[in-house]
């Protein structure tokens, strides 16, 4: 980490805002001081900008820590405040969905369409018997009906746990199980890498017949979407079609107020441990802080902007930065359903260009992958349109800062590196584009009204020049309340670190340079960030084990040119199982089994299959010793294991 370190701070470049955007834009330098002058005060202004039924007269309740409550007495509706809201101020015209799905067929929908069709999913959903509190699972596509089921759910107070589409029926079945889902809401298929991809069958075989299981089936109705035409098996009294049941339902649905503390949504995040952890979010203090970020950091202005934010919304970027924030503020924003290769590789740029996209907001994974292609594919596209870029999900390096700057900003727009996770809910840390010079490689400053600090192992702060653990030190509207079921793990995750000083603990290492700007230096745990997605060695290695040939397995995050880090794996193969079959093929194999398990995200880059794993006395799996393989470096100090031989053995073998 230290030659990362170095290569990091020799980076000087700065970047100044142009006089004109820093004249336009929706951040001004005021915000600082008045959030430091009155932090909830602040923070009660921006709760303000929603439509709250009830006002609120309590900002921050932190009388049972960690436990928070924001705004505790006011009632409000979160998809009222995305749709009818607008469309009462006159705006029902305005386009707040620009689609357009992988083949190139093209949806308009306005604020006034989007809103009808949530007021009939709302009143499908309660005819199904979902109330509020129960959970709906969803499982579809990037097209409209995504963003009209998350509203339709919280509209009438129901949870939404979305799972990513690229989850494997496993992986659906755990998070429908955890969350106890009433109803899944689905599609047939949608299209990616020029095909239908199926969805429907995951969720068939996710709620197939499994008897003697001993868990309860809760599940009671699965909403089908029409999308990829791909022929699906029905189950006549548990399936619906979405187009027999919600255009036929009534348009009249009065959003009802609910207190700001009622659940929102629940996420699953993977965690150190195998099992994924279902992060729960409430409604008013959520929805103040995604609006108040997605205003003032993507500088969005309603009336002219086309914004695009290229998360999915089985991700959290997904949930504040495509439904939430944009919605809440009244944007119009692109909506794409499929990969940024398919046709071919300008996609993304012909999007921006034929859309007129003006704030843009991706990884640095995409970023990096655009750059081996070559800058001549997005030269060859207009994208005169753009005037923000943003970049979330993982450490983005100077070189691929200053790429995105030249290539794709015409060496103009100012680029905000913005940090933050599924368990912050908003952005955290980011520069104020018209604000703030800018500095490639650095997420820099906390947003107005966030207290952060980096801290030594006691909980000191490290000061500018030093290296430490990210901690956010006071409650923030938008912050987790809790996992899902599970407040004992919430407690020991994320506030056990610091109990004394009552610091949230983020898992990520960070420096601050001379002048105080914030470095993220990626995790400190098991948590591995492949092409921004959070992946666990654990849940990796307990799908490796559950393979018949498998002993034992060690998973680690190497780092990868294109996708930050790639998960590689060391396994042992047990010698009952190599007697029956041939090693040839076994690494393949075991890609594919994980990728069945999990999902294709969680796929190993690479599999090595070895005799041994380097342990402490213990029993620990040290990691860092594999990482060093993986890497290809010579392996750092083996004197605390067990056995210190058992390294040169492992190394010849990966050879
Ligand atoms: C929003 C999101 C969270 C983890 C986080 C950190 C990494 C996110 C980053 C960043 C450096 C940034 N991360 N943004 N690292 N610079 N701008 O990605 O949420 O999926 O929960 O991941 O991602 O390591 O702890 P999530």
């Amino acid at each position: 980490m230290s030659s990362q370190i170095d290569h990091l701070l020799t980076e000087t470049r700065r970047f100044a805002p142009s006089a004109a955007f820093a004249g336009n834009a929706v951040a001004d330098r005021s915000l600082y001081e008045r959030a430091a002058a009155d932090r909830e005060g602040f923070w009660a202004d921006q709760a303000r900008e929603l439509h709250w039924h009830t006002p609120f007269t309590t900002v921050l309740d932190w009388s049972n820590p960690p436990f928070a409550e924001w705004f505790a007495d006011g009632e409000l509706n979160v998809a009222y405040n995305c749709l009818d809201r607008h469309v009462e101020a006159g705006n029902g015209d305005r386009i707040a969905l620009r689609w357009e799905g992988e083949p190139g067929d093209q949806r308009n929908v306005t604020y006034a369409e989007l809103t009808d069709e949530v007021k009939r999913l709302a009143n499908v959903l309660t005819d199904l018997g979902v109330e509020k509190g129960d959970r709906v699972a969803l499982y579809l596509p990037m097209i409209p009906e995504a963003i009209a089921s998350m509203l339709a759910v919280a509209r009438i107070g129901a949870v939404h746990s979305v799972v990513f589409g690229g989850f494997s029926a496993d992986s659906l079945r755990a998070r429908i199980d955890d969350a106890g889902a009433k109803v899944v809401i689905t599609a047939d298929g949608g299209w990616r890498k020029g095909k239908v991809s199926p969805l429907k069958p995951a969720v068939d075989q996710a709620l197939a017949d499994r008897n003697g299981s001993g868990i309860q089936e809760t599940v009671e109705h699965v909403l089908v979407v029409k999308r990829g035409e791909n022929d699906v098996e029905w189950t006549d009294d548990r399936d619906i079609w979405w187009h027999d049941v919600v255009p036929q339902a009534s348009a009249d649905h009065e959003a009802q107020a609910f207190p700001a503390e009622t659940p929102l949504f629940i996420l699953y995040t993977s965690g150190t441990t195998g099992k994924p952890k279902g992060i729960l979010h409430t409604s008013g203090g959520y929805l103040t802080q995604a609006a108040f970020t997605n205003r003032v950091v993507h500088d969005v202005h309603p009336e002219t902007d086309v914004y695009w934010c290229t998360a999915d919304i089985g991700w959290i970027t997904g949930h504040s930065y495509v439904t939430y924030g944009p919605l809440a503020n009244g944007a119009t924003q692109l909506l794409y359903e499929g990969t940024p290769d398919t046709p071919h590789p300008g996609r993304w740029w012909e999007l921006i260009q034929n859309h007129g996209v003006t704030v843009f907001y991706t990884a640095p994974t995409a970023i990096r992958s655009f750059m081996k292609i070559g800058r001549d594919v997005p030269q060859s596209f207009d994208l005169s349109s753009l005037r923000l870029l943003g970049s979330v999900g993982e450490p983005i390096n100077p070189e691929a800062w200053v790429w995105y700057r030249e290539i794709i900003g015409a060496d103009e727009t100012p680029i905000v590196d913005t940090w933050w996770q599924t368990e912050t809910g908003a952005i955290m840390i980011s520069a104020l584009p018209g604000v703030t010079e800018t500095k490639p490689g650095s997420a820099q400053v906390p947003v107005p009204g966030i207290s952060i600090a980096v801290v030594d192992d006691s909980g000191e702060p490290v000061g500018n020049g030093s290296g430490g653990l990210l901690v956010v030190t006071e409650p923030w509207p938008s912050m987790l309340r809790g996992i899902w079921g599970d407040p004992d793990r919430y407690r020991e995750t994320y506030w056990e670190k610091f109990a004394d000083k009552g610091y949230y603990f983020a898992g990520d290492g960070a420096r601050l340079d001379d002048d105080g700007d914030v470095w993220l230096l990626g995790r400190v745990d098991d948590v591995m960030n492949v092409s921004g997605h959070r992946l666990s060695t654990a849940e990796i290695e307990s799908a490796l084990v559950g393979h018949e040939g498998v002993a034992e397995a060690a998973v680690v995050g190497a780092s990868d040119e294109t996708t930050g880090q790639a998960v590689v794996a060391f396994v042992i193969i047990k010698s009952r199982y190599l007697k029956q079959n041939p090693v040839e093929g076994l690494g393949d194999e075991l890609r594919r089994w994980v990728g069945e398990q999990i999902g294709p995200i969680a796929r190993p880059r690479d599999v090595y299959i070895v005799g041994e794993l380097p342990k402490t006395r213990s029993g620990k799996i040290m990691r860092r010793l594999l990482r060093d393989v993986a890497e290809g470096r010579e392996v750092g100090d083996t004197t605390t294991l067990a056995d210190t031989a058992v390294m040169s053995v492992i190394s010849a073998q990966v050879k």
